[in-house]
């Protein structure tokens, strides 16, 4: 049986999350802002609502950028971001998702995947009317608009969901995969980023269409066997990775603002011990142990980079933590040419502390 894949996105999800709540802000320009510690208006756009975006607002620029570019409209509003908030409304969607899918994967705050083949007999009239029936409930009982790509894989639904926002239902059939492909810029594909793009557009590709014309060896040889390989078969609609049941994954991060941008490394190490030891409160507060560490850079562009090890046991323990995440900093300086801003760490597959269960507990 064929499969049928969903993948479900939720349009300008944390502006679209406030408007739920305030439902008066439907008309307005709306910008959700991560506003930094260092006042005013220092800070990036997490996401605006399409009105604003009208205006050339959207994730990733300056606050300061975006009110510029609204500055015509008095009525346009910038609310810090509320993560707590974001979360309770993702929860509820995705138990939505969750009851209505054979596997069900989590993939991040507002996006999932769910394969459907088993429930729906592998029929697609029967996964449109599902997708259908899935994106009614969540409008009624969340009150947010999605949209859903259907098609037999991870890939291709990924890319469809993305074809019509906000609010879209796009469907693919499997002998209209190479129709649906072919006029689509190669920034489709996820992995394609500007680096990639930059280094087609010399050799004169831009759409799928011409990418098509390149054979394997010569992608393998000037993007690595793996990475070459996965693009000749993506961008033929052909990827059989499987939909992964998995859930939200509970962690628990800190984030700083910099009191100035910065790559020295004992500036950064002070900062990173300190908070590790904030992460490591909230771990015992709650009683619960991590095996995975991350530490993540907002740099000087805004763009961000992250590092992540896991440990062999999990622990609870503040001196394992900071070795960790020093020597995860370390690894990242090594390469490491921009300054950095904004300075993180997390924590994350926990597990509750059982009594004396873990060794690491006595110390
Ligand atoms: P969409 O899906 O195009 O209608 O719009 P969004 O806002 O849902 O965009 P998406 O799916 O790329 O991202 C989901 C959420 O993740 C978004 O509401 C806010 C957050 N996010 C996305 N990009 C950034 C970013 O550059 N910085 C920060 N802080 N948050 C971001
Ligand atoms: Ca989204």
């Amino acid at each position: 049986m064929e499969r049928i894949v969903f993948h479900i996105d939720f349009d300008y999800f944390y502006a679209q999350c406030e408007e739920v709540r305030k439902p008066e802000l439907k008309t307005k320009p709306v910008c959700v802002c991560v506003f930094s510690d260092r006042g005013g208006d220092s800070g990036a756009i997490a996401t605006a609502n399409y009105t604003a975006r009208k205006y050339g607002v959207k994730s990733g620029i300056p606050i300061s950028f975006a009110k510029k570019r609204l500055e015509q409209r008095n009525d346009a509003v910038f609310l810090p971001v509320d993560f707590e908030y974001y979360s309770e409304m993702t929860k509820k969607a995705m138990k939505i998702m969750k009851k209505n899918a054979d596997i069900f994967e989590y993939v991040g705050r507002d996006e999932a995947y769910l394969d459907i083949t088993k429930r729906v007999e592998g029929n697609f009239e029967k996964a449109i009317h599902l997708a259908q029936q899935i994106k009614n409930e969540i409008r009624v009982e969340v009150k947010l608009s999605c949209s859903i790509g259907v098609s037999p894989n991870k890939l291709i639904s990924k890319i469809a969901s993305n074809y019509q926002k906000p609010d879209g239902l796009t469907v693919v059939e499997p002998n209209r995969i190479e129709q649906f492909l072919k006029p689509l810029n190669i920034r489709v594909i996820p992995g394609i980023g500007k680096k990639t793009e930059q280094r087609f557009m010399e050799m004169n590709l831009e759409t799928i269409k011409d990418l098509k014309k390149i054979d394997v060896f010569t992608l393998n040889k000037e993007f690595g066997r793996k990475n070459g390989t996965y693009m000749y078969n993506a961008i033929r609609g052909i990827n059989n990775e499987p939909v992964k049941e998995k859930e939200e994954s509970i962690q628990y991060s800190k984030i700083i603002t910099l009191k100035k941008d910065s790559k020295d490394y004992k500036f950064l190490l002070e900062n990173l011990q300190e908070l590790c030891k904030q992460v490591h409160d909230v771990i015992k507060k709650n009683n619960k142990m991590f095996k995975s560490i991350g530490i993540h850079f907002v740099q000087s562009d805004l763009t961000n980079k992250s590092k992540s090890r896991m440990l062999r046991n999990s622990t609870n323990n503040l001196e394992e933590l900071q070795k960790n995440a020093e020597q995860l900093l370390l690894d990242a300086l090594d390469s490491q040419t921009m300054t950095i801003r904004r300075l993180g760490v997390r924590v994350a597959d926990l597990t509750e502390t059982k009594g004396q269960s873990d060794i690491t507990n006595y110390f």
